[in-house]
């Protein structure tokens, strides 16, 4: 999947190796696939539920089908080991479709709908009630005083006959004192959002996704441990609807065009509630013909989620800023500059002029060569020109530009990708972009503010961490379509 990542041209370049590779493959899985439409009688009527809104039956069943999960042999594709392993894991010698997720590619909504959708099937079978969704957190309901902390189920009792609860999380969020920042769940970047979908999944990947799984952190804070936290489910349940709820936006949004055939046409492997393993492509996952994960959320009325766009939106990449030394970034404010090239001057008046959807243009901030030694269970607020000595940096200024989140950066994960260590993160900046009209000095100085929880009251509260990031040059780009 190396040639899957975020960079269009990138991605070009790959499609036509790997899709002829998958070509090949297709007759030896006929088979599976068979079984798998046989087994999916059910689908279709399941809805997922905001989880505070589940009735105490259903957070019974739910409950009772983790427990029946979690009692499990970890060899058995249906236990609660297994399916987190599938998501990541350290154990040895790796099963079928462990160390399988998708992080920082094009398959990160696919594989992590799949992955959730064959989830679902086992648990539900597990808790004995046919009619249970999984259900979603949703974190971001600003409305709700009480959405940024970890809901109390997980919580209480504290103790190992809850089978929702694990101490492997960020202490003060597991006793109830802290929230996830409001910084880390804002969807001021994703929804309405990009047109396209690369950078709509490149933008939720980061937030609010990856900056979750630092605020929460212990287990969620690193790919291999993430899933054994029964929350992980929760997060992501709410990240899939954000896909949905990103489509019905219309404007265009739409799904992969089917020449990307990398995205359509790549299997993945997963197991389902009779413990047969199944493979699934992008294609079938949103071929309405196909049943398997026809799952709703409680909110929708109209599904969007088959839509597929007809052509290609070519974008290219041009590089108009420019940091080229070494950073190290630890839990303290981090300020520097970077240069601009003669080329941002027209950039920045172009995509002051854009007005169509067509003519969108995405700014990212791109941190290269980015070498994590331990999971970072914080992320930094990123800011772009904030005067020097700003009492209290919030997302709520004009300058706040995104978060920057290192969930899947740490070495063992890379490792076990057979990834470089040395790895790309970048932060969708557009919103701040077009907010600051004074761009057009030489220099934009930006500015990384350290963020994990916060108090009821919404004050920082300190972040204990030795983690050590390094990061050889930030570069500032845009992808502007190609016309
Ligand atoms: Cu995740």
């Amino acid at each position: 999947m190396k040639d899957s990542h975020f960079s269009r041209r990138d991605f070009i370049k790959g499609a036509g190796v790997a899709g002829g590779l998958l070509l090949l493959e297709r007759s030896v899985s006929a088979q599976t696939k068979v079984i798998f439409r046989r087994r999916c009688r059910d689908a279709g009527a399941i809805v997922r539920k905001n989880f505070k809104n589940l009735t105490a039956a259903e957070l019974t069943a739910f409950k009772n089908g983790v427990t029946v999960m979690k009692s499990r042999a970890a060899t058995d594709p249906t236990s609660w080991a297994y399916q987190a392993a599938i998501h990541g894991t350290t154990a040895s010698p790796a099963q079928t479709a462990w160390n399988t997720c998708q992080h920082n590619t094009t398959h990160f909504f696919s594989w992590h709908r799949m992955e959730l959708c064959f989830f679902e099937r086992i648990l539900r079978k597990a808790s004995g009630l046919p009619s249970l969704g999984l259900p979603y957190w949703n974190y971001s309901e600003s409305a709700d005083p009480n959405a940024r902390f970890l809901p109390a189920a997980f919580r209480t009792p504290a103790n190992a006959t809850n089978p929702l609860f694990t101490t492997n999380r960020n202490a003060s969020l597991n006793n109830g004192t802290a929230q996830l920042s409001a910084s880390a769940v804002s969807l001021a970047s994703a929804l309405p959002g990009p047109v396209d979908f690369y950078p709509f999944s490149s933008t939720v990947y980061g937030t609010p996704h990856s900056a979750i799984h630092g605020g929460i952190g212990g287990w969620m804070g690193s790919v291999p441990t993430a899933a054994q936290d029964p929350i992980f489910w929760l997060h992501h349940c709410n990240i899939d609807r954000l896909w949905n709820r990103w489509l019905a936006g219309g404007g265009g949004r739409a799904n992969p065009p089917t020449s990307d055939t990398v995205w359509h046409n790549t299997k993945f492997t997963f197991f389902d509630e009779f413990g047969e393993q199944v493979q699934m492509t992008g294609a079938e996952l949103l071929n309405p013909n196909v049943c398997g994960c026809r799952t709703c959320y409680d909110e929708e009325t109209v599904f969007t989620i088959w839509d597929v766009l007809t052509d290609l939106r070519r974008f290219r990449e041009i590089q108009i800023g420019l940091y080229k030394k070494p950073l190290v970034l630890d839990t303290r404010l981090l300020k520097f500059e970077l240069d601009l090239n003669d080329r941002a001057p027209q950039v920045f008046e172009r995509a002051l002029r854009a007005v169509k959807p067509e003519e969108e243009m995405h700014f990212k901030l791109n941190f290269e060569g980015v070498k994590v030694e331990k999971p970072v269970d914080f992320f930094y607020e990123v800011y772009l020109n904030l005067p020097d000595n700003t009492p209290d940096p919030n997302y709520t200024m004009e300058s706040y530009a995104g978060n920057l989140a290192f969930f899947g950066m740490d070495q063992t994960h890379a490792k076990q990708h057979g990834e470089k260590e040395e790895l790309k993160l970048n932060v969708n900046i557009t919103g701040a972009v077009k907010r600051l009209k004074d761009l057009r000095r030489q220099t934009v100085s930006i500015t990384l503010v350290p963020a994990g929880l916060e108090s009821r009251e919404g004050k920082r509260l300190p972040i204990r961490s030795n983690a050590k990031i390094s990061i050889d040059q930030v570069t500032l780009s845009v992808d502007e379509p190609d016309r």
